[in-house]
């Protein structure tokens, strides 16, 4: 069995490097997604539909048409129809945009898959176990017309955890106003305890969150390296809750607390063995913005993005940003790209651009929102966390306008952040822009609405979203 890229090896070439060959047990050839129209890398819950590829209400693998699996690539395999066929081979697509590519293929004991069954929820615990069990061959439970499921990539809902040690060291998910997390009371404002990280994930998993994202926004820094509690949640959380999950703060060069130098790519490396999909960068993707702007756009090959993103691939690394809107009377008052805001400044101003800030949003920079998206695409950098200073945990909406800015520079998938208080603002924002996520924290985290709710809003506003299946019994050893 070949995941993801074990599926691509197995085929001829890949235009990802066209000078290595493909082991070519598989006819065909991998092309990367066209990004004239849609992002890429392809991320997301997407089909691996067998229905009118194999013969009538037949699957393998525990495959279902109705059910979606996790995507995370730039290169396909595009389907011809009867090509694999005639060499024996069942085959599942997928459609992104006007593309249909190869969502999994099998033959005999072969069995390769595109899409990261490990990360599909119950749907993909279902494929993993039919293989181990050797289950190829099944009657499709609810064959229908293809045409009648829907098909393609559905919109992405994220839990965000924003984690820290509170004043009696336990860790805590926790929850700010404008990054503020101490609560405003007369108890001398402890920092907001809203639960624990490892049950919470678990919560939102069995919700149907899409993905987890924790913030670690302390980065823990008294603590040695390759003991930050973060890594033991992320062990602890990857056991239990089988979607992706994405890990925050502190990736960046560091020096360990007995001296020793430790890279960046060292810690992503911690990361992703304990369980983590992806790590987010915040301060240090401005720092090395602002130097590849110094250096007339020039990469160095150093930086956290370039080295992580060289080492485990662009889709395993994106950038948080934490803008905030600055208000200015005219455009010729700044150097950094403006727009026309409908939410006028408190002078009445109609123009306004989005500053980008380090260190929880404590201090400024003279970079702005756009800047610093299109630097951290050039070195590498596979997603966008946009974040939204002035609208986190004011329960007010995301801000439409800056998602759609930011949209507009980059062909890299964005997720909307900062601002959700109801089911409504994710339709708003799936309607309103080309957002290719959203992510809600405080509305999740006080009870007042579930995951399940948002994705019911959705799909009853017509969106296309993934709704977690029954359990699958697992077993984790070791
Ligand atoms: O700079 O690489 O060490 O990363 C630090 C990370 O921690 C960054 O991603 C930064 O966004 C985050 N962070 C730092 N301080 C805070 C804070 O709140 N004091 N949290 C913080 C940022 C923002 C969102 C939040 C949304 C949605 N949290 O992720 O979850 O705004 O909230 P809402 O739905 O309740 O409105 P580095």
């Amino acid at each position: 069995m070949g995941i993801c890229v074990g599926l691509q090896a197995l085929f001829e070439s890949s235009e990802e490097s066209s000078t290595t060959p493909g082991l070519g047990l598989i006819k065909g050839h991998l092309k990367r997604f066209d990004d004239s129209s849609k992002a890429v890398p392809h991320i997301g819950w997407n089909s691996a539909n067998t229905v009118g590829q194999t013969s009538s209400n037949v699957s393998f693998y525990c495959l279902r048409p109705s059910s979606k699996y996790y995507y995370v690539h730039s290169y396909a395999v595009p389907y011809t129809p009867g090509e694999l066929e005639a060499d024996g081979w069942k085959v599942a697509t997928a459609q992104y945009g006007d593309e249909e590519f190869i969502g999994a293929v099998c033959r005999d004991n072969v069995l390769v898959t595109q899409f990261h069954p490990e990360k599909s929820g119950a749907a993909g615990l279902r494929v993993l176990q039919a293989f181990l069990e050797g289950n190829s061959e099944q009657q499709i439970p609810d064959a229908r017309n293809a045409t009648e499921i829907g098909q393609g990539l559905t919109r992405r809902v994220i839990a965000c955890l924003d984690v820290r040690a509170n004043d009696a060291g336990d860790l805590v998910v926790t929850k700010g106003d404008q990054y503020d997390v101490r609560e405003a009371d007369a108890a001398g404002g402890a920092v907001r305890n809203l639960g624990k990280p490892v049950d919470m994930a678990r919560r939102y998993y069995e919700q149907g969150a899409d993905e987890i994202t924790f913030l670690n926004i302390t980065s823990f820094r008294n603590s040695p390296v390759a003991d930050t509690p973060m890594l033991e949640v992320l062990r602890r959380t990857s056991a239990s809750v089988f979607v992706p999950l994405t890990i925050g703060g502190g990736i960046r060069d560091t020096v360990d607390t007995d001296g020793t130098k430790v890279s960046a790519l060292s810690i992503a490396s911690l990361y992703f063995a304990s369980g983590a999909d992806k790590v987010s960068i915040g301060s240090d993707a401005v720092y090395a913005a602002e130097e590849y702007f110094a250096a007339d756009r020039s990469l160095t090959g150093r930086t956290a993005i370039e080295t992580i993103s060289a080492a485990y691939g662009k889709q395993a690394v994106v950038v948080s940003i934490d803008p905030r809107r600055v208000y200015v009377a005219s455009a010729s008052a700044t150097s950094h790209a403006t727009i026309e805001t409908s939410i006028s400044g408190p002078s009445g101003e109609r123009l306004c651009w989005y500053q980008c800030t380090v260190r929880g949003g404590r201090e400024g920079r003279d970079i702005d929102a756009v800047q610093l998206a299109t630097a951290v695409e050039a070195m590498g950098c596979g997603e966008l966390l946009l974040n939204c200073i002035d609208r986190d945990g004011s329960n007010s909406g995301f801000d439409l306008e800056l998602v759609e800015m930011v949209k507009r520079a980059v062909k890299i998938p964005v997720i909307a952040s900062s601002g959700a208080g109801k089911p409504e603002h994710f339709v708003e924002v799936f309607e309103k822009t080309s957002t290719d996520a959203a992510l809600g924290a405080g509305m999740f985290h006080r009870g007042e609405w579930t995951v399940a709710q948002v994705k019911a809003e959705l799909m009853g506003r017509g969106l296309l979203v993934r709704l977690p299946e029954e359990e699958v019994e697992v077993q984790v050893e070791g």
